[in-house]
């Protein structure tokens, strides 16, 4: 809580172009928090930098987050958008949070096993003590709810431990935050491989639609999606690639399940995966055009990281010399 105001706070990579699982697991969820939470939604490139990352690269994809924050219809008046490294609160808080967070805790979590599977060559100690920055990034705002894909959860109750130990020690420092996971699109899955989770660095293009993809291109996707045996349009843990692609269908339709199977009736799986396609690219249109606009305006959205890490900053200067006067560092007035 900020004053009387909940606070909801989530942030996104600039690690790769955003995919429809960012888009439904997260980014749509933001927007509904708008009117009556303070939000703060954040591009949060030191969190990128745990895999190696091209700079230019890095640099363009974090004003192309921004741009796509607002083209999903985040409106910089009513939202704090800002890009994290900007705010040195969040690395100043972090550490304090790696003295108060276990080494057998941060073991523990898959997306460091996953990761350090698939960057063997570069297992590094940010890598490791990521969910710490994460939790500093959440805990400096007195962030109440955390809108995230399933994937994420982990993190958050991790966050959640450390802000509980923290407040045993030194009562009142930080509002304890709560994950929200969407319904329907907390876990989209590869369309190469229905069993992994669709990924912004996945290697292969085809496996992931992203926000930005031409219509063709997407129709293209879902054309060649992997699907199971049988022919039957059917909800089913059996049917794991048809149901992935129900599920996307679902969040683009507001359809039930039930509704779409009966929709899909002795039709095949070509006639499906088309209206997948279809749908999926009529939805995200607005979504492209907005983005073409926010992002030839330069200009307009380094104004936006100015105005959006002052806004910030404002908060996470009170939080953290609430901390740093809890643990005994000396303040200077
Ligand atoms: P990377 O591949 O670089 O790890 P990512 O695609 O997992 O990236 P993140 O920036 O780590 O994306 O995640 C941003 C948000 O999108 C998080 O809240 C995460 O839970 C959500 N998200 C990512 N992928 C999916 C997915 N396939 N389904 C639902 N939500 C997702
Ligand atoms: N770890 C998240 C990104 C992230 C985040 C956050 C999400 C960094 N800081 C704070 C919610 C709240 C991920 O998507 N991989």
């Amino acid at each position: 809580m900020l004053g009387e105001q909940k606070v909801s706070y989530s942030g996104v990579q600039p690690s790769g172009n955003l995919t429809i699982g960012n888009y439904l697991g997260a980014i749509r969820n933001f927007k509904e928090y708008s009117e009556q939470y303070k939000t703060f939604y954040c591009v949060v490139d030191q969190h990128a930098i745990t895999v190696r990352q091209i700079p230019a690269e890095l640099r363009r994809r974090t004003y192309e987050t921004l741009a796509l924050y607002m083209a999903c219809g985040l409106d910089p008046e009513k939202n704090t958008l800002y890009v994290q490294s900007m705010v040195h609160e969040h690395a100043e808080l972090a550490w304090i949070l790696n003295c108060f967070t276990m080494f057998g805790e941060l073991s523990r979590m898959t997306q460091f096993k996953d990761k350090s599977a698939k960057h063997a060559d570069n297992i590094n100690a940010g890598l490791f003590t990521y969910p710490t920055l994460m939790a500093a990034d959440i805990l400096l705002y007195q962030t109440d709810v955390v809108p995230v894909g399933i994937d994420q959860k982990q993190h958050v109750e991790l966050c959640r431990d450390i802000a509980e130990r923290f407040n045993q020690i030194h009562p009142g420092t930080f509002t304890v935050p709560e994950p929200v996971i969407a319904k329907s699109g907390m876990k989209i899955m590869s369309l190469a491989d229905p069993t992994k989770k669709m990924s912004k660095s996945d290697e292969n293009a085809n496996a992931v639609v992203y926000i930005l993809d031409d219509r063709d291109t997407i129709i293209r996707k879902f054309k060649r999606a992997v699907t199971d045996s049988g022919s039957e349009v059917r909800y089913s843990p059996d049917k794991p690639g048809v149901s992935n692609l129900m599920s996307i269908y679902s969040c683009f339709t507001g359809k039930s399940m039930e509704e779409i199977e009966r929709e899909f009736e002795g039709k095949g799986y070509g006639e499906f995966k088309l209206a997948v396609g279809e749908t999926t690219a009529d939805a995200l249109a607005a979504v492209q055009n907005e983005y073409k606009l926010r992002l030839a305006d330069k200009a307009g959205l380094e104004a936006q990281m100015k105005k959006g890490a002052e806004e910030a900053s404002y908060y996470a200067r009170r939080t953290l010399s609430k901390v740093q006067k809890k643990l005994g560092f000396v303040q200077l007035h």
